[in-house]
């Protein structure tokens, strides 16, 4: 009986899809709830069976109906409220397809390299300790680094982080030596903007931890990406840098696109960008990071990811990247 009452709401439901308007609704009502249905033949069963079976189906047989009815009712709605929609009130779907953002895709440009040479990608956090930013790369508290780097200090004894470099140090503890991993992300310094400085702005770390690492190994890399997402051979100079955290350090510049190196108001007239922090890491960050410097050596860079889109896209203003004018940003498509 149970099987034959859901049966019986199955096949209504199947007509009332069918119909598509009013006429048809009661139609289909008549059908299937008139005084010839099965429904009502099985309420006039019920005078035929004993007081056990009027008890277990009298009250099964009045719910389905009951639901029945409210089916019909329901579908009686739906078809009102779909009546009432004209062309004017549909919304005309839109069929244009969004871009990415340059730094997006200069980014996904760059992992995609490291990645085809052996780098796993990781993802750290914007929101850091003074640990992981500063103490564990060999920036103790009161050194003047830390000046270097405006910082964005948070009420809760955290920061926002200034740097992607961080990353090193939670990679080290996570998945040991030998390493070889990249980060990209975004950080936060309290600068004073102009054409080529962000308050905002987004970095790839890179560390590769190994036996006998030279120089050279990270020369090469960084050649190999600018190439790749210049498409060709550009314009760098590689000159000596600081950074507590690498010993060598270096830093590496590209000629200016906007004005071909002459000198423009997004290169502060220098002809150059900078564009990379490198350099071979120091011992006390290994340790750091729970690897012995004795055994492992490695290297580490830092590539400004949104002055790269800059160059790629001869964009002469960073701010314009920050702006959300999707006007402008949608001119840029992956090539
Ligand atoms: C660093 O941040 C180091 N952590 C890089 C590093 C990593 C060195 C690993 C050694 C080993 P620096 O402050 O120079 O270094 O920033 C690196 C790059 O980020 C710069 O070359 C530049 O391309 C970009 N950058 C820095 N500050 C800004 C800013 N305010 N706006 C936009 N891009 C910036």
């Amino acid at each position: 009986m149970e099987k034959e009452l859901e049966n019986l709401k199955v096949a209504l439901m199947n007509d009332l899809k069918k119909a598509t308007k009013e006429a048809d609704v009661l139609n289909v009502k008549s059908e299937h709830l008139g005084k010839k249905s099965r429904i009502a033949a099985l309420l006039q069963d019920l005078k035929n069976m004993s007081s056990d079976e009027k008890r277990k189906y009298g009250s099964l047989i009045n719910l389905t109906k009951k639901e029945m009815e409210g089916m019909v009712n329901d579908y009686l709605v739906t078809l009102e409220n779909k009546s009432n929609i004209t062309f004017d009130d549909t919304i005309e779907e839109d069929v244009s397809i969004g871009s990415l953002h340059p730094v997006t895709i200069v980014a996904k440009e760059v992992t995609d390299i490291l990645k085809r040479m052996g780098f796993t990608v990781v993802s750290g956090r914007e929101m850091e300790s003074e640990y992981y930013n500063f103490e564990a790369l060999n920036i103790p508290k009161d050194h003047p680094a830390r000046d270097m780097q405006d910082t964005f200090y948070l009420d809760n004894g955290m920061l926002l982080r200034t740097q992607t470099s961080g990353d090193q140090i939670h990679s080290m503890e996570r998945l040991g030596a030998p390493l070889r991993i990249c980060s990209p992300g975004r950080t936060f310094r309290n600068e004073d903007l102009d054409a080529n400085h962000e308050n905002t702005f987004f970095q790839i770390e890179g560390m590769v931890i190994d036996k006998n690492i030279a120089i050279g190994n990270l020369m090469y890399i960084m050649q190999q990406i600018l190439r790749e997402v210049f498409r060709s051979d550009v314009k760098v100079r590689l000159r000596p840098g600081f950074f507590p955290f690498t010993e060598p350090s270096y830093e590496m510049d590209m000629s200016c696109v906007i004005c071909g190196g002459k000198g423009c108001p997004t290169c502060k007239n220098a002809g150059w960008i900078e564009l990379i922090g490198c350099g071979m890491v120091h011992p006390n960050v290994l340790k750091a990071g729970g690897i012995d410097p004795l055994e492992y050596n490695g290297f580490a860079f830092g590539i400004g990811l949104t002055r790269l889109a800059m160059m790629k896209y001869k964009i002469n203003d960073i701010r314009v990247l920050n702006s959300g004018d999707i006007r402008y940003l949608e001119n840029f498509k992956i090539n």
